[in-house]
């Protein structure tokens, strides 16, 4: 249906979005060195793995699969994937540099000329179709050698790997990307360490001590990225990202009321704080000194974080989360997985997450009202197990209807006053998925042929949400 008043702002970035990790392959290819993505096991036991206590980063091939080392073979195949994201009218391409194509170890002097060239061409392949790279610099990874030696992002001396690994990208891409995200998800850590601090928690008593640590080292590192990416490309605009889950009350009870708040300003809050306001909030400094935590600050630090906060707020958007003060272990297993309690008004996907587009709306007025900084959603999506028929098409008519909710409220969302930059659907092509190293979990438009068991021909097809979002952005929202 079309419909004029549902037009998009001149310039808003359509696109689609992808993590380097989850859809390269190229396993030890051009000098790559190995990195956290590296030894993620497949399957189901994943997320286990990755909330558990003590993962030890090796491989065993005996035991696991390891599908990210094949993903879905865009290394090889990144000509192909562009041309179809042209074809679909892509106006902008987020992806994320793997760390370990540039410095294999985190620590080199020098960066890998083979990994610096192969984003190179990618780039270049996309301004051929007048695409915009949008870049992440670390989505879910961070060289092994990193972890092993320094314990990851616990060290205050990866601050400064960080630091020179993204002064190279600068310099390297000045000319080529304008757009550049910091840490993907980067309040993921509070769940899973593994994906963002690259290190696993080793004992409960210590857990928020060094969670808080890391964070602290995160935020500085963010700091003097924006410092370098404004100094080094002064018309680039540089952006944090966070995941976003709006936190509603079980009910009008004032104790769950207040609980759904803390639990909201802790979780979606703390970090874009710290990043776009640029200093640590007054509810963070109450509860580090409620629970004995003290973070290591060096001088100068908080100055830094202040002077450079980030130009604008990117977030995922998936699922809402709706909290109660008390729960019941049975109320805690029908949640979602990332806290809360199930929400009775909401259809959940086939992983259990709520589907919830006004949850998107509230979102974006949330942060909108909070910082009044320029909004980018970088993920949104529904994963879902497609079916191809026997001449080959696959109608994913529930992705379609998933993705045109959410973009109505988006629209409804700039009527509020609302500044959106753009939005890029998660895994626009089907990928390995983060949580579960599934790739029978697919979200793209399009379809890769390749299965949970590694086999596949990985050729791609075009599903009928492709053809449906490629109407979207010629028409710049007007036709839904
Ligand atoms: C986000 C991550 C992505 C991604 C997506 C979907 O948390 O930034 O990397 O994969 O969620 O999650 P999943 O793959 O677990 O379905």
């Amino acid at each position: 249906m079309k419909n004029e008043t549902m037009k998009f702002p001149e310039g808003f970035l359509w696109g689609g979005a992808t993590a380097a990790n989850q859809l390269e392959g190229g396993f030890g290819e051009g000098g790559k060195g190995l990195s956290t993505a590296d030894v993620l096991p497949g399957g189901k036991q994943r997320l286990t793995l990755l909330k558990s206590i003590g993962f030890d980063f090796e491989i065993d091939k005996d035991k696991y699969t390891y599908p990210n080392h094949e993903a879905i073979d865009f290394y090889h195949r990144y000509k192909e994937d562009i041309a179809l994201f042209a074809e679909m009218g892509f106006k902008c391409y987020r992806m994320s540099i793997a760390w370990t194509r540039i410095f294999p170890d985190g620590n080199e002097q020098e960066p890998n000329e083979a990994g610096l060239a192969f984003y190179d061409s990618v780039f270049d392949e996309l301004h051929k179709y007048g695409i915009e790279p949008v870049v992440t610099i670390s989505h879910y990874e961070m060289p092994i050698h990193l972890v092993k030696e320094y314990g990851g992002w616990k060290s205050r001396e990866v601050v400064g790997f960080f630091e020179r690994y993204a002064r190279v990208l600068f310099n390297r891409y000045k000319n080529k990307v304008k757009y550049w995200l910091t840490f993907n998800e980067i309040n993921i850590s509070f769940e899973m360490p593994i994906q963002g601090f690259g290190f696993a928690i080793q004992n409960e008593e210590d857990k928020y001590q060094t969670t808080f640590q890391a964070f602290h080292h995160q935020f500085v590192a963010s700091s003097l990225a924006v410092k370098a990416c404004h100094e080094i490309i002064p018309d680039a605009k540089i952006g944090c990202m966070i995941l976003y889950l709006p936190t509603y009350p079980y009910d009008c009870n004032p104790e769950n009321v207040l609980f759904a708040k803390q639990e909201s300003r802790f979780f979606n809050n703390f970090c874009a704080d710290v990043q776009v306001r640029g200093e640590y909030p007054a509810f963070i400094q109450r509860y580090f000194k409620e629970h004995n935590i003290e973070i290591e600050v060096q001088p100068g630090d908080l100055e830094l974080l202040k002077q450079y906060p980030v130009d604008f707020i990117s977030f995922s958007y998936y699922m809402s989360r709706t909290e109660k003060k008390e729960k019941s272990p049975e109320e805690i297993m029908q949640g979602n997985g990332l806290g809360g309690v199930r929400n009775p008004f909401l259809k959940t996907s086939e992983w259990g997450w709520e589907i919830d587009p006004i949850g998107l709306r509230i979102t974006l007025n949330e942060f909108y009202d909070r910082y009044q900084k320029p909004l980018f959603v970088v993920e949104n999506g529904l994963g879902a197990n497609d079916k191809v028929e026997e001449d080959g098409s696959i109608h994913d008519d529930y992705r379609i209807d998933y993705i045109r909710d959410h973009i109505k409220q988006m629209r409804e969302a700039i009527e509020d006053g609302v500044e959106l930059m753009g939005y890029t659907p998660w895994g626009c092509i089907d990928l390995v998925s983060a949580s579960t190293g599934e790739m029978s979990k697919r979200y793209g438009f399009i379809y890769v042929d390749k299965h949970d068991d590694g086999g596949g021909t990985f050729d791609r097809k075009k599903k009928k949400s492709f053809f449906w979002y490629k109407d979207v952005i010629a028409t710049n929202g007007a036709e839904l």
